[in-house]
């Protein structure tokens, strides 16, 4: 049966090398830990249907290397983004500092208005901790940022990190900040809005009070 959605959100997922981004997005497509997982070769693609606020939504996310002899290829995929996922790892100072120019990239390659959630990964190695909570909510809140601190091994944060920031760009399409209809938007309404908005305002009306919604 074709899959029925009433937005597509263009994704991203950002940051250093051995982060654990590619187990994140493991993780919210499959739900399970990725055994053993390489480094990434230039971009890899997942994609999950969610519903949020009564909204069924397809976020198609694309997984990016961080290693630096990737950047080039990688930086193609940012264009028209509409959210990402800028992901360190709270045991690596060296990632959390690296997180200013993986910031500058999004927001200048993708989008100024890019909804982004801050993730510090791999919150099960807590004894291992470089970077603490406080000074990444800072950096978060200095930068305009969502934040969670999330572990891929566990599950714990990972669908929250994904639904979050899709809910932020809900409510910016429902306030109007964001137009899905503007070019490189990184937003497609899928057939189920397109339904909707084909139908003649009275008939919508009419369809609405058939279904009690
Ligand atoms: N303990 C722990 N280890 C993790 C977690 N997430 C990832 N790892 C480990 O970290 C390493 C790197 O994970 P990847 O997901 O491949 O990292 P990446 O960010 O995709 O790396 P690149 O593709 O090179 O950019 C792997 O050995 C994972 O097993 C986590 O939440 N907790
Ligand atoms: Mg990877």
């Amino acid at each position: 049966m074709a899959e029925t959605y009433d937005f597509l959100f263009k994704f991203l997922v950002i940051g250093s090398a051995g982060t654990g981004k590619s187990c994140l997005l493991h993780q919210f497509i499959e739900n399970k830990f990725k055994q053993d997982s390489n480094h990434t070769i230039g971009v890899e693609f997942g994609s999950r249907v969610v519903n949020v606020g009564g909204k069924t939504v397809k976020l198609q996310i694309w997984d990016t290397a961080g290693q630096e002899r990737f950047r080039s290829v990688t930086r193609s995929y940012y264009r028209g983004a509409a959210g990402a996922l800028l992901v360190y790892d709270i045991t690596s100072r060296e990632t959390y500092n690296s997180l200013t120019n993986w910031l500058t990239d999004a927001r200048t390659l993708a989008s100024p208005n890019i909804v982004v959630i801050l993730c510090g990964n791999k919150k099960d190695l807590d004894s291992e901790r470089e970077v603490t909570f406080l000074e990444a909510s800072r950096f978060a809140q200095e930068n305009e940022l969502m934040f969670l601190e999330t572990s891929a091994l566990t599950g714990e944060n990972v669908e929250e990190a994904f639904l979050k920031c899709a809910r932020t760009i809900l409510n910016k399409i429902d306030s109007g900040e964001l137009d899905p209809e503007r070019m490189g938007s990184g937003i497609q309404y899928g057939d189920a809005s397109l339904r909707q908005l084909r139908q003649p305002r009275g008939t919508q009306a009419q369809s609405r009070q058939q279904c009690g919604c």
